[in-house]
C-alpha cells in the first residue's frame, strides 16, 4: 500500500528508475505486465559433450565466439566402423526454443538427428530428423502432414542434408514452422511444451555405405569425419511471463527473477501465501499475477457472489 502511494507520488524518471529500477514485468505505475527474457543464443560459451573429438578440434569450437574472419571448427574422430557421433549441450534451465542450427565446415551427414530432454537429461525425446531414407535410418515416416491433433510430434524431413553445398552448409531446425498454433502460442499449452528444453542432443549419423546406392566411392571417404564451426541454438530463458531476466543463482544454477508474486526457477508456482487464486502463465491480455492469500481463502473465494441484476458467479 505505502509502496503503491510512493509509487503515484512518484512522477520524475529519476524516480520512477530508482524505485521501480525499469522493470518490464511492471508498468510506470505499478501495473504488473507481461514480461519475458531477452532472445539469446543459449549455446554460446556452453559446454559441449561430444562423442569424439579429434584433439585439434576440440568440441568448445562448437560454441566459442563465431567470428567469420577466424572461424574455428569441432571435428570429429570415428573410424570406419562407428556410424554416429553425439553432441549434447546441457542448458542448465529450461528455455523455450525458437531454432537449433548446425554451421558445417565440411561435408554434412546423410543422416540427422535432434533430441531434447526436459529433465536434465534423464529421458529424451525426439525434436527432429534429417534423411534421405527416414524410414531405414530412423523408423519414421516421412513428409507426415502437422494438424492441431499432431503439433508435438518430430517430423522426418525427407531430403539428402549432404549434398548441397559439398562443404560449408547449415543445417537448421525452427521448432514452430508449420505447426498450426504457433500463431496463438499464448494459449497453446501444447506448443508451448514442444518447445521446452533443458538439454539438447545432436545426433550425426553416418549411414553404411552399402545401404546407400547413390554415394560415389569420394562420398563414402569424406562421410567419416564430420565438422562444425558453429552450433546455435535460438529461445529463451523459460519464465512464463513473469520475468524479464535469468539469474545465476548463489548455488550456481541459472533460474528465472520472479515478479508478479511467482517462485520457482520458471517462476512455474505461485509464491508461498499467495494462492489466492491458481498459478497461471502470463498471457498478452492477463497477467495472472499470483495474489496475497491463504488457501483457507479459498473457502470465501468460493461463495456465491450475486449481482444486482441476478446473475451469480461462484
Ligand atoms: C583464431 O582462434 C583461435 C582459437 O580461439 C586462436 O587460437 C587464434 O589465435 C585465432 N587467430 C586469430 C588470427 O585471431
Ligand atoms: C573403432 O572405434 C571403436 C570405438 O572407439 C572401437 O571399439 C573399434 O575397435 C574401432 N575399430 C577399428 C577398426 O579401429
Ligand atoms: C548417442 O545418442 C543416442 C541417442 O540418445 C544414444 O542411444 C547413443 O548411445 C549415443 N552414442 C554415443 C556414442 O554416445
Ligand atoms: C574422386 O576422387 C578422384 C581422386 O581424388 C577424382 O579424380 C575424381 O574426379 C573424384 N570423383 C568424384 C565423383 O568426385
Ligand atoms: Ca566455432
Amino acid at each position: 500500500m505505502l509502496l503503491l502511494l510512493l509509487v503515484l507520488l512518484c512522477r520524475t524518471a529519476i524516480c520512477r528508475t530508482l524505485l521501480l529500477e525499469d522493470d518490464p514485468c511492471y508498468d510506470d505505475v505499478g501495473r504488473p505486465l507481461r514480461c519475458i527474457p531477452d532472445f539469446v543464443n543459449a549455446a554460446f560459451g556452453r559446454l559441449v559433450v561430444a562423442s569424439s573429438s579429434e584433439p585439434t578440434n576440440p568440441a568448445r569450437y562448437l560454441t566459442d565466439l563465431n567470428n567469420p574472419s577466424n572461424v574455428t571448427c569441432w571435428a570429429s574422430n570415428i573410424n570406419s566402423t562407428e556410424t554416429v557421433v553425439n553432441l549434447t549441450l546441457s542448458l542448465g534451465k529450461k528455455y523455450e526454443l525458437t531454432y537449433i542450427s548446425l554451421q558445417f565446415c565440411g561435408p554434412k551427414p546423410d543422416s540427422l538427428a535432434i533430441y531434447k530432454s526436459m529433465n536434465y537429461g534423464e529421458t529424451w525425446y525426439p525434436f527432429q530428423f534429417y534423411s534421405s531414407q527416414c524410414r531405414k535410418v530412423f523408423g519414421k515416416s516421412p513428409n507426415v502432414p502437422l494438424t492441431r491433433s499432431n503439433e508435438q510430434e518430430s517430423l522426418c524431413a525427407d531430403a539428402r542434408i549432404g549434398i548441397e553445398p559439398a562443404t560449408g552448409g547449415r543445417v537448421a531446425f525452427s521448432t514452430l514452422e508449420g505447426r498450426p498454433s504457433a500463431y496463438d502460442f499464448d494459449n497453446s499449452p501444447v506448443l508451448q511444451d514442444w518447445v521446452t528444453a533443458t538439454d539438447i542432443r545432436v545426433v550425426l549419423v553416418r549411414v553404411h555405405p552399402w545401404s546407400m546406392t547413390t554415394l560415389s566411392p569420394n562420398d563414402t571417404e569424406l562421410s567419416t569425419v564430420y565438422s562444425v564451426s558453429d552450433l546455435a541454438i535460438g529461445g529463451r530463458c523459460k519464465c512464463n511471463g513473469h520475468a524479464s531476466r535469468c539469474v545465476m543463482g548463489s548455488d550456481g544454477s541459472l533460474a528465472c527473477d520472479c515478479k508478479h508474486n511467482t517462485a520457482g526457477r520458471d517462476c512455474e508456482k505461485c509464491k508461498p501465501f499467495h494462492f489466492d487464486r491458481p498459478w497461471r502463465r502470463a498471457t498478452a491480455q492477463n497477467v495472472h499475477e499470483c495474489v496475497e492469500g491463504a488457501s483457507y481463502n479459498f473457502a470465501i473465494k468460493n461463495r456465491e457472489v450475486r449481482f444486482q441484476d441476478g446473475r451469480s458467479v461462484k
